[in-house]
């Protein structure tokens, strides 16, 4: 507040010097404010909630969401903001046995993840035994140093949970966890055992930024999201999407099949379904959006290096 009001008074006197040293005074003192801040990496097999529990934590939509496997394909990274504390929780695609180039390269971006952070946690589903999956994602990490999350347990019962608890033990992790991302049970217990893991640093955003993702990018996420919720088999995999033109408030998504035969189901009869998923993402975008969609057949563009790259994968 003491802030504002300095600049307030700065202005007032239209010294235009005395107004950009105190903003570079400002940025300074912005970046040497000393808090509890760091990263954490969140990783595990597909469909675990690493995602949403990202998004429960940071009370906002950070990173899309689906029932299929490997929604996420590149590193989301979403902050927290708490009292004299910042935490940047970063996101990463599941780890599976990959079949395509683009799996291979979603399985690198999330083991590079692990790297250089202050915390890693391990997510596994409550409800689904911890298989060979989940140990190698285990055996790929340091997990003497990690947390072991365990997710979805308001969908376990209490035998599953506690099975799951006792399965998980023999990895010899620092700590173990019980959550619901979907009702947020036990998620300020393991909010508060990593904010206590974090060293004293710098704010390495500023208090109103929740991610750092371009606004091109998400939204080519949300129709991706809208894309997977309704594709069936395996057409939610063959689908990428990319912003290609962005004039505000007219913006233009490509969304990419791999077949002449997957334009049609994506397009829908009469264009239905990818009307409905236009307005599903305008309804989640700023006021007066104008959102293009169009369906475009690249050929095999999972297996294509370049075409990746292009992607952000
Ligand atoms: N019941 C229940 N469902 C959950 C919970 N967390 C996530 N889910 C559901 O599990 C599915 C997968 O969630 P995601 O957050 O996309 O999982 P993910 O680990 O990020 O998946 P990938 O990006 O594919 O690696 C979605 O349908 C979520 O709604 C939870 O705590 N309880
Ligand atoms: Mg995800």
């Amino acid at each position: 507040m003491r802030q504002v009001w300095q600049m307030a008074e700065v202005m007032r006197r239209a010294h235009f010097k005395d107004f950009l040293m105190f903003c570079i005074v400002s940025l300074k003192y912005h970046y040497s404010v000393v808090v509890r801040s760091g990263f954490v990496t969140f990783v595990g097999r597909p469909n675990v909630g690493k995602s949403t529990l990202v998004n429960a934590i940071c009370g906002v939509k950070i990173s899309i969401v689906s029932n299929k496997p490997q929604t996420t394909r590149t590193r989301i990274r979403g902050v927290y903001h708490g009292e004299d504390t910042q935490v940047v929780f970063v996101d990463t695609p599941g780890i599976h046995k990959p079949v395509t180039h683009l799996g291979e390269r979603v399985n690198a971006t999330a083991l590079e993840s692990v790297t250089d952070v202050d915390v890693v946690c391990l997510l596994v589903d409550a409800c689904k035994p911890f298989g060979r999956g989940d140990q190698w994602v285990a055996d790929h990490i340091d997990i003497s140093k990690a947390f072991v999350v365990v997710n979805k347990s308001d969908k376990a019962t209490r035998e599953q949970l506690l099975g799951q608890l006792q399965a998980v033990s023999v990895l010899n992790a620092a700590e173990y966890f019980p959550v619901s991302a979907r009702t947020g049970d036990g998620v300020p217990q393991l909010l508060k055992a990593l904010v206590s893991l974090m060293p004293e640093g710098p704010m390495y955003y500023p208090a109103d930024m929740v991610t750092d993702t371009e606004d091109a990018q998400w939204v080519a996420e949300l129709v991706r999201e809208q894309l997977l919720a309704v594709l069936k088999d395996e057409l939610p995999y063959s689908v990428a999407t990319k912003v290609t033109e962005w004039e505000w408030p007219r913006v233009r998504c490509e969304i990419y099949v791999e077949r002449e035969s997957q334009k049609g189901m994506v397009i829908g009869k009469g264009g239905e379904l990818l009307k409905s998923v236009g307005q599903a993402v305008r309804a989640q975008m700023p006021e007066g959006a104008f959102i293009e969609l169009h369906v475009v057949v690249d050929k095999d563009w999972q297996q294509k290096p370049e075409r990746l790259e292009r992607l952000g994968y």
